[in-house]
């Protein structure tokens, strides 16, 4: 089969502080979107939560100053010229925000991100399933996490869209630890799945930094690549944000599992690839052909029960 290419761009993002205004940020961005169309990228892929701080490391009393991280619709006047600039630029982009959202007269609050044709429409939604951390607030830790407590899970499933000529899947952060985030999106045809990440060097449970941040972080991304024949693009946040560490290592995976892009700064850093969407073809038709290896009557347990039963 000719191939079919989609040169992809992971926009890695330095610290933002909560000090920082959504102007600022945008303005980087945008400056993420000019390197892009230097590199002929046709689609850039963001940061979860790119628009501020990781907020879910506070804890807030107040809800007024809470609902300054959510956006109450988007495009918003702060995101406009980031769509602006993406269609005159001619290039898609993933963008990860804090969504707020009134449905049948209540308000939610969601972990998004949006994937935006080249046209600056808004082609997909996603919104974070699997949220980490906690919903109670824990003074005894230094740095909150308080995903559990500040969204709801989300409610759209894992969508996959046709785009770019191919088909392209999108998650958000703790979802990529999950195999079974990466498998239904490759079974409903998914080639490219792209996520945005904001990973504390210190994880919520513990007063100390996690030695095995950096190779977790790729172990699941190249995993769930190679098990899928997907290519993932991996986007952090990265650096300190007043004063909590985020790791970056944000990636591009190829379907074998080989990392063929990565940051290595935490720094805003643009990483490329042009990106075969054939390349895994061999592989999603011989060893890893879903339909003639998967042997679903054995797997019944995996949407049964969410915990483990071990035998007596
Ligand atoms: N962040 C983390 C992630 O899964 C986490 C959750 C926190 C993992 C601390 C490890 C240590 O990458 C988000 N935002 O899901």
């Amino acid at each position: 089969m000719p191939p079919r290419k989609i040169t992809v761009g992971a926009a890695q993002m330095g610290p933002i502080s909560a000090s920082d205004d959504r102007a600022s940020v945008v303005k980087r961005l945008i400056e993420h979107l000019k390197h892009a169309k230097d590199r002929s990228c046709d689609l850039v892929v963001f940061p979860e939560l790119t628009l501020t701080t990781f907020f879910p490391r506070n804890y807030y009393e107040d809800e007024a100053e809470l609902e300054k991280y959510f956006e109450p619709s988007l495009p918003s006047p702060a995101t406009q010229p980031l769509f602006d600039t993406a269609v005159e630029l001619g290039i898609a982009f993933y963008l990860g925000y804090a969504e707020k959202v009134e449905e049948a007269g209540e308000t939610h609050h969601y972990n998004t991100a949006v994937l935006v044709d080249k046209k600056g429409e808004i082609v997909q939604k996603y919104r974070k399933i699997h949220l980490p951390g906690h919903a109670d607030h824990r003074p005894q830790f230094s740095v909150q996490h308080l995903e559990k407590r500040y969204f709801e899970k989300g409610n759209l499933g894992f969508p996959v869209t046709r785009a770019f000529g191919g088909i392209i899947g999108m998650c958000i952060c703790n979802d990529r630890r999950w195999a079974e985030t990466y498998r239904v999106m490759a079974m409903k045809g998914a080639e490219m799945i792209v996520l945005g990440y904001n990973t504390p060097t210190r994880p919520f449970w513990a007063e100390h930094d996690n030695p095995q941040s950096d190779f977790h972080n790729h172990l699941s991304m190249q995993a769930g690549a190679y098990q899928n024949c997907c290519w993932v693009v991996g986007t952090a946040k990265a650096g300190i944000e007043d004063g909590a560490g985020l790791i970056g290592g944000s990636a591009i995976i190829a379907p074998t599992g080989e990392i063929v892009a990565q940051c290595m700064t935490r720094d805003d850093e643009l990483i490329t690839a042009e990106a075969d969407l054939e390349l895994a073809r061999e592989w999603k038709e011989n060893l890893l052909n879903f339909e003639n290896n998967r042997e679903i009557e054995d797997y019944q347990i995996i949407t049964q029960q969410a915990g483990i039963t071990p035998p007596e």
